[in-house]
């Protein structure tokens, strides 16, 4: 129960007391402590890497101290908690936010020099946790570190892969993955807890009592391995947790006759199954896979968190029992709030179901009421791929108590539609959760998300509307309450605070106060010295120092040499079609053709840019990796090309992750956040590059219409159509009403010549022509928005070259940032949806 409950240590046998030193002196000792006495490690080596597992450590003890406090704490309080339950988590490093967010960043680099170290070398040894994709992953991420600052008892439940998301090479083909190997030495932030397992049950069948129970037995039972991985808060004790599971196969499982027979594989047959399960992240942008694996490990993650919390209540259950009065399922929600990171956990539905009435005994009305008064459900896409759909077949062989459930869900929900929405009876075939087309039928886990949650939200306010009026409108009518807008937000501590010390020290010293990286609307109090010269040059001088790390940085990773007085323009994030690198690229190259036909006097006038592309296309997504290698097949021309480098380079940068993100961010003057209107849920990023004074050049897309909202739409470089326009647009294309433009044209027959290599793009250029089909026929409508895209572009270069004017625009962009807070997001969560409140470790 938490490592709370049962019998503790004996409180006549005093602690010994933690080494929780404040002083540089101590804390050194405590590290070097950590380095002799750890077995990870020789005890006489300290290089680098030794000094960081040991600084680790030694951070890791104050964080398990404030974890057991706040464990404590919320045990004896009881309040309300929540469970967020999400497949993904992109947690990046860990070390700089934790001495951050425990404020013993100084001490730490202190008793780190004492030692012959640094500590910004030493925080570059940590590799990145990446167990997700992309900005739904990183989200997670943020939201805990919210949820820990605001106080709130909430915790993250997540899976332990091994392998976290592909390490991206670049070679002479365009992108190579390798397995990312996170967990090679080991990971000193997680602390496994061997007394926290649980069994996970796999395909079986239902048993039938004749009482008229069911009960879900045989098959194969997994163990569910809990690691805890402590969440501090900036500035408060409250220390939370994600817990990631594991995998793991019986003893009993092994097969000690085959083994001692010679059947090796055979013997360990059903261990390396239990291993498959938690190997490998899932790339979760791209086609859904369709894979059993997939699913099992869906289900493991919803039943193994459910069923932790489950002893948990229960134990509370019988504790209550013993003392003051009964406790009721029916306060199961009024205890626990479940929240679905999209419809990837979504069988916590049906799993909650069944141990309610299965193992608890209630039945199918008052579990339900349960169960719809708990779960609470997120959508993050409307692209058709990414809606998740199970097959039957598949969903009977594995989980056949939960079909049953599911089926019976779908029936009750036909049944209301039919007694009291006539009106709606047309609409049924695609509302209803099971889809029995009999080609291929499958389970909708979105519909049966929308038809079991209490509340269901979107992302920011256009996705929100768009849920509303298109994906889920036929619901709207039934339930027009339960469906909510949550705009996501970024934590200011990861993504300025420790990302770009310089930048915060000088917000701090014109707003006369720090409090801004918990309250971070009081950032709008930059507005009034927008135009102040001093506070232009301390930002421009950060912004230059950012510039220059950055520019080490590119020259580390790729060998590029960029000079910081370039306008830095970048475009960072999975490469996808529908975020639109090709529209980017595409610019570069007509902005290339262009330098190359102008004379020498004319290309001094112009404004010199490095355009830095970084992203991780899907493995087996053709075009998005076609795209990476244009990018670095233009690179390979444009900047060995003497007449025009000094005034354009392009650079692909490696392996986008976490760590890059807060190296390229914060040194960024322009970021492109430039998807088709009506595809880009919300995008986050577009938010970390505003608040760290970046200014963007976008699409009214997703938060992109809110970002221009708060900073002024002067601050912001606007191009393209529309979401409302799209439907029609295509059409147009379909009907041969469209007109290229003809510097469109000019850009692609450029590369079509073979002027960046003999590779053969045609396919790719291929798809932004013709007249119709999802990725033919420009569906991403790249050729309608070129011309205004290259017009905003222009407004670009005009505006960099007053300095003044950038330099306020990008004060501007930074006052504005204050809704995009995940502190703000998380408190509207825990206020609208989870009903929770702080409570605050004393
Ligand atoms: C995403 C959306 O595409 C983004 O626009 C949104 O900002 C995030 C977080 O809400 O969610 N949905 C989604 O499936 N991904 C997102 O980034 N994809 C990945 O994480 C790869």
């Amino acid at each position: 129960v938490n490592g709370t409950a049962g019998s503790g240590i004996p409180e006549n046998v005093p602690p010994v007391s933690c080494p929780l030193a404040d002083e540089p002196t101590e804390i050194a000792s405590n590290i070097s402590f950590h380095a002799k006495y750890s077995p990870h490690f020789s005890p006489f080596k300290f290089e680098p890497e030794q000094a960081y597992f040991s600084t680790a450590e030694s951070v890791r003890d104050r964080l398990i101290q404030q974890w057991n406090e706040t464990y404590l704490h919320y045990h004896k309080t009881d309040p309300k908690q929540t469970y967020y339950l999400s497949m993904e988590y992109l947690q990046g490093r860990a070390l700089t936010n934790a001495i951050g967010n425990l404020e013993i960043q100084g001490a730490y680099a202190d008793a780190l020099n004492k030692l012959g170290h640094d500590l910004e070398e030493i925080v570059e040894q940590e590799k990145d946790a990446a167990l997700g994709n992309g900005g739904l992953g990183r989200l997670a991420s943020c939201f805990l570190d919210s949820m820990a600052t605001l106080n709130l008892p909430a915790w993250g439940y997540g899976l332990r892969y091994r392998y976290g998301l592909f390490k991206q090479r670049i070679t002479k083909d365009g992108q190579e993955e390798l397995a990312e190997d996170w967990l090679e030495k080991f990971s000193p932030w997680e602390i496994v807890r061997h007394d926290v397992t649980f069994p996970i049950r796999f395909f079986g069948h239902v048993e039938v009592h004749p009482s008229g129970s069911r009960k879900w037995v045989g098959g194969e039972l997994v163990q569910a391995l809990a690691y805890d991985v402590p969440i501090p808060g900036y500035k408060t004790k409250n220390t939370n947790s994600l817990r990631l599971w594991e995998a793991k196969a019986c003893a009993e499982d092994f097969n000690l006759f085959q083994f001692n027979d010679g059947q090796y594989e055979s013997a360990g047959q059903l261990h390396s199954r239990a291993q498959q399960i938690c190997a490998v992240l899932y790339p979760g942008d791209a086609t859904e896979s369709g894979k059993l694996l997939r699913l099992k490990q869906q289900f493991f993650l919803c039943s193994a968190s459910l069923q932790a919390r489950f002893q948990d209540i229960i134990f509370r259950f019988k504790e209550r029992k013993d003392g003051k009065g009964s406790w009721q399922w029916s306060d199961f929600p009024s205890k626990v709030a479940v929240q679905l990171n999209d419809t990837h956990p979504t069988l916590a539905i049906p799993e909650l179901m069944r141990l309610l009435m299965d193992e608890e005994g209630l039945g199918w009305d008052e579990a339900w009421d349960v169960t719809t008064r708990t779960v609470a459900y997120t959508n993050h896409t409307v692209l058709p791929e990414a809606l998740e759909k199970w097959s039957q077949a598949v969903m009977w062989k594995l989980l056949p108590r939960h079909m049953e459930i599911i089926e019976e869900i779908d029936k009750r929900f036909m049944a209301v539609v039919h007694t009291s929405r006539t009106d709606l009876e047309s609409k049924l075939p695609s509302m209803r959760i099971l889809d029995n087309n009999p080609q291929k039928p499958v389970v909708r886990m979105a519909n049966l998300c929308v038809v079991s949650s209490h509340t269901v939200n979107g992302v920011a306010q256009l996705h929100s509307d768009i849920l509303k009026s298109e994906l889920f409108a036929d619901y709207v009518s039934i339930w027009p309450k339960k469906f909510q807008n949550k705009t996501n937000g970024i934590t200011p501590r990861r993504w300025l605070r420790f990302c770009s010390p310089e930048l915060s020290s000088i917000i701090t010293k014109w707003l006369k106060t720090d409090q801004w990286v918990t309250n971070l609307d009081l950032l709008a109090g930059l507005c009034k010295f927008a135009d102040n010269e001093d506070l232009q040059n301390e930002w421009a001088s950060a912004k230059m120092a950012n510039k220059q790390r950055l520019a080490q940085y590119i020259f580390r990773v790729t060998g590029e040499s960029i000079d910081p007085n370039s306008l830095f323009d970048i475009q960072v994030k999975r490469i996808h079609e529908y975020k639109r690198q090709l529209l980017n690229i595409l610019g570069v190259i007509y902005r290339y053709k262009k330098l190359k036909g102008m004379s020498p006097e004319e290309r001094r006038k112009t404004t010199p840019r490095t355009v830095m592309i970084g992203g991780k296309a899907f493995a087996t997504y053709t075009n998005a990796k076609r795209i990476v290698k244009l990018v670095n097949d233009v690179g390979d021309v444009v900047n060995t090309d003497p007449e025009v480098n000094d005034y354009l380079k392009v650079v692909f940068v490696p392996n986008y992750n976490v760590s890059a993100a807060e190296m390229l961010i914060p040194g960024s003057e322009l970021s492109q956040h430039i998807s088709t209107a009506g595809m880009e849920a919300s995008g986050t990023s577009n938010m970390k590059f505003a608040l760290n004074g970046c200014l963007i050049i976008g699409t009214l897309d997703g938060a992109n219409v809110e970002i221009r909202e708060e900073i002024g739409e002067d601050n912001f470089f606007l191009f393209g159509a529309t979401a409302d326009e799209v439907p029609q647009l295509r059409k147009d294309r379909e009907n041969g009403l469209f007109k290229p433009d003809p510097r469109f044209e000019e850009a692609k027959q450029y590369v079509r010549s073979g002027a960046f290599g003999s590779y053969d793009y045609n396919p790719l250029l291929d798809s932004l022509e013709g007249n119709s089909g999802y990725g033919r026929g420009d569906y991403f409508l790249v050729g309608h928005d070129f011309p205004s895209y290259m017009d905003a572009q222009a407004r670009v270069d005009e505006a960099y070259k007053d300095r003044k004017r950038w330099l306020k625009m990008s004060i501007m962009s930074t006052a504005g940032s204050g809704k995009f807070s995940s502190d703000r997001t998380i408190a509207q969560y825990a206020k609208e949806i989870w009903n929770i409140e702080e409570c605050r470790v004393p």
